[in-house]
């Protein structure tokens, strides 16, 4: 039986059995084995299509952010307002048929803006351009949904598509840990209560996923799709930002009745009008969480003028990576004064986290 065949009869199954208490255990390995037969399929299929699966762009700035929406709500126009970029507008579904990459400037950070083709339902499955689309959200720090006042409703759509396709949006990595280990077993210990599933299951699920012995803890109480996110690895966890665009076409209490109605809050704009522009780019700037770092040379000087910008979290790696490529290879250690350190001037290695205004010195070989 081929992938395709053995997809159909899971969902078959799935379809016959009632959801209750008696068959959660069957659904969620029926569910496990869905996610991972789906997987083998997309890896034969791109291997089959060689690598057409994603646009070529190439990342740069200080983080970068992707529009998503669906056809004509208004994507390029608003790339062509927040940056320097031109990409072709036009009152006709899918006009935008590739990647288009602008830079934004704000309050000293270069964000990189990508506007991309509209996506549809059925997207992650293929239709349209979808999967190419949803293959360059991936890898953005932060998404930006486009909505058009009078179809709301999009919201959810486009979330579902990401879903499908393993970004996860608005949500926390599961606080689960998996630690192969060459014999034993699976042991699982669990520091809460589980009551959305059992360890029984979780071993079951395991060894659907060819794991034989590991050590697993689980931290929260998670549902079996959390475990499945954790056994496929290739999930992503990204934050996303809404934009209800073309508010020009209505008054302020449709607004308004739409922010008190929603189940999701949202930055009211209008690109073409250029309404709210502003507040636009210092919510997706706060968004992005950067932090300032300040450069010591060795001669003792610091460069306050021009911060390097980084996001909340990155690690002196990141320093280096934007200082210079290979710098990494010369890296010997840093000093660090600020909140970071312990102490001024204290000698870190190369995963060190930074905090805002820290000042660094990168000491090479
Ligand atoms: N009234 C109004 N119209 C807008 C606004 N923003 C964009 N439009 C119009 O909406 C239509 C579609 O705009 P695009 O920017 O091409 O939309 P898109 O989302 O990039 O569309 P695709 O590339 O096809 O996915 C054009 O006719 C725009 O002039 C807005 O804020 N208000
Ligand atoms: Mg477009």
């Amino acid at each position: 039986m081929g992938i395709p065949e053995k997809i159909k009869k899971i969902e078959e199954d799935m379809h016959r059995t009632q959801v209750n208490k008696k068959t959660e255990r069957h659904i969620g390995l029926l569910r496990a084995k869905l996610a991972k037969l789906r997987l083998e399929q997309e890896e034969q299929q791109s291997r089959r299509s060689g690598s057409q699966t994603g646009y070529d762009v190439k990342k740069s700035g200080d983080g970068t952010v992707v529009l998503i929406g669906l056809p004509s709500v208004g994507k390029s126009t608003l790339l062509n307002r927040l940056t320097n970029a031109k990409s072709k507008v036009a009152a006709y579904q899918f006009t935008t048929l590739d990647v288009v990459p602008g830079l934004m400037e704000y309050k000293g950070a270069r964000i990189q803006v990508l506007d991309l083709p509209g996506i549809i339902e059925g997207a992650a499955s293929g239709r349209g351009l979808g999967k190419r689309v949803l293959a360059v959200a991936r890898s953005a720090d932060l998404i930006l949904f486009v909505v058009d006042v009078f179809q709301p409703e999009a919201r959810a759509l486009l979330e579902s598509e990401l879903r499908n396709t393993g970004i996860r949006v608005d949500e926390k990595p599961p606080n689960v840990v998996i630690e192969p280990t060459t014999s034993g077993g699976i042991s699982v210990t669990a520091t809460v209560k589980l009551t959305k599933m059992d360890e029984q299951l979780v071993k079951d699920m395991l060894r659907i996923y060819g794991v034989a012995s590991a050590r697993v803890v689980i931290r929260e109480d998670i549902t079996d799709e959390q475990l499945i996110d954790v056994l496929m690895r290739s999930r992503v966890y990204t934050s996303s930002l809404t934009i209800m665009n073309k508010i020009d076409l209505v008054n302020a209490g449709f607004t308004n009745e739409l922010s008190s109605k929603l189940p999701y809050k949202f930055v009211p704009i209008s690109a073409e009008g250029n309404i709210n522009i502003v507040a636009l780019k210092e919510e997706i700037y706060k968004r992005l969480d950067f932090v300032r770092i300040y450069m010591r040379r060795r001669n003792g000087e610091t460069d306050f003028e021009e911060p390097m910008i980084v996001r909340n979290g990155s690690s002196v790696l990141e320093i280096c990576n934007k200082v210079h490529r290979n710098i990494k290879d010369e890296f010997r250690y840093a000093l660090i004064w600020g909140k970071s350190a312990k102490f001024g001037g204290q000698r870190v290695g190369i995963t060190h986290r930074l905090m805002d205004e820290d000042i660094i010195t990168l000491v090479t070989k």
